[in-house]
């Protein structure tokens, strides 16, 4: 058993002076009961906690580390920006280039605008959405996850379904009412709304696949069918690939599935972990922007220098590596077989979905997870048990049944072999 004592102490002391003794809920361990391990230090695939212990990670600050922990080339780059100043909240040369690469990257950009986190890129993009066509309502999807703004915290996944309030106090009842969720995988229930609500829908924003539910994949004809529909009716389609974007491929999910968004949102990857948002798409939607269209939306800190500077050096990394995406699919693919066949050998009621790096192993005794339905079955009283067993073998997951794990360019296949070696004990022990 682990010495975790200085973490205790170390969440003990937060509590009393931060909400939850966190930032962020999520990470507050809530879901699996105990105390959060409180980090000193990562580099590469591990992470380090106060009381020194070391472990794999899996988190990824939740998605960003593509590259792993305290990347040489990101932390030069910081470094060498810093020396010229921090914040100017001017123009600067690193901004247009960040949007050019991402336009190479995801063609579906014709414009970007940068902005501090995911939750900012969401809000800005549905905003910019209502503004454009001129309509209120937003459709989500339940389960799905597009920050902590106030449309968006209905039947929202991640954090709230972890902490069991998707539909937060605090959310007005006329900001709520333009809100509507359809089902996950349902083109049915989607279909629904449109035929109900045709011209007053602004908005249609998924995550094309999913991560703040777990890792759950569209049906080809769903996610077709969903883009077929906003055409159709007018709404503007808004791929939330906050965690998706960069990670599963150079263009994201929307490579993936051959679908081209009308408006896309980035996260935290592209500023190689710093805060940083993006949000952009067609040309004639973005124009509606400020200071060029109506629509406002402003920020002293959007498109600062270290952010950009990290970003576009992890971008780059991305983008000109040989193989990239196809090493990190066989790093993910060795974790997942390991994964299956320790469920095999320990008859663990379990399934693992993955799609590129990243992966969610969901305990349920069903054989496909393909719907909010589907997550809903899960044991999380089993993933308690496997968590900190996980854990207390060195291993860093999620903190939560509801989340994705992400493997990195930095996890060796000494480190994939470990923790399947650990999964596989704990899963012989729930
Ligand atoms: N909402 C994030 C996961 N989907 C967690 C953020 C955090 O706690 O850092």
């Amino acid at each position: 058993m682990k010495n975790y004592d200085k973490s205790v102490a170390a969440f003990g002391e937060a509590k009393q002076h931060i909400p939850g003794g966190v930032n962020s809920p999520v990470r507050s361990f809530r879901g699996v009961g105990g105390d959060p391990l409180f980090i000193a230090s990562a580099k590469g695939d591990k992470v380090t906690d106060i009381d020194g212990n070391e472990y794999i990670d899996y988190v990824g600050s939740w998605g960003p580390m593509i590259l792993g922990h305290a990347h040489p080339e990101v932390i030069k780059a910081i470094q060498q920006t810093a020396e010229l100043g921090t914040s100017y909240g001017a123009p600067t040369l690193l901004e247009t280039e960040m949007a050019l690469q991402i336009k190479k990257m995801v063609p579906s950009i014709d414009m970007v605008r940068m902005v501090n986190s995911g939750t900012e890129a969401t809000m800005s993009a549905l905003r910019l959405a209502r503004g454009y066509t001129g309509r209120e309502i937003v459709v989500k999807f339940e389960g799905c996850y597009h920050g902590h703004n106030d449309s968006f915290l209905i039947k929202a996944g991640s954090g709230v379904l972890t902490l069991g309030t998707p539909d937060s106090p605090g959310v007005t009842a006329g900001t709520a009412k333009s809100t509507l969720t359809a089902k996950y995988n349902d083109l049915a229930s989607v279909e629904a709304l449109f035929k109900e609500y045709s011209n007053q829908i602004a908005a249609l924003i998924i995550e094309p696949i999913t991560g703040n539910m777990g890792v759950v994949v569209p049906s080809k004809e769903f996610i077709q069918g969903v883009r077929q529909l906003c055409t159709q009716y007018g709404a503007v389609l808004i791929f939330d690939e906050v965690m998706t974007g960069f990670r599963l491929a150079k263009g994201g999910a929307q490579e993936i599935l051959g679908i081209v968004p009308d408006m896309t949102t980035f996260g935290k990857i592209i500023g190689g972990g710093l805060p940083v948002g993006a949000y952009g798409g067609k040309q004639e939607i973005m124009d509606q922007l400020a200071p060029k269209g109506p629509v406002y939306q402003a920020g002293t800190l959007s498109g600062n220098p270290l952010a950009m500077a990290a970003g576009l050096t992890m971008l780059k990394i991305l983008d000109e590596t040989p193989d990239f995406y196809q090493i990190l699919e066989e790093k993910s693919a060795r974790l997942q077989a390991g994964l299956e066949k320790a469920i095999a050998e320990t008859g663990v009621k379990a399934i693992v979905n993955r799609v590129g790096s990243m992966f969610t192993l969901f305990f349920t005794e069903k054989s496909e997870v393909n719907s909010f339905d589907d997550v809903m079955t899960c044991d999380t009283a089993r993933f308690t048990k496997f968590f900190k067993m996980s854990l207390d073998s060195g291993i860093y997951l999620a903190p939560s049944q509801f989340e994705a794990g992400f493997v990195s360019f930095a996890h060796t296949d000494e480190d994939i072999d470990k923790t399947v070696d650990a999964a596989k004990e704990a899963m012989g022990m729930i």
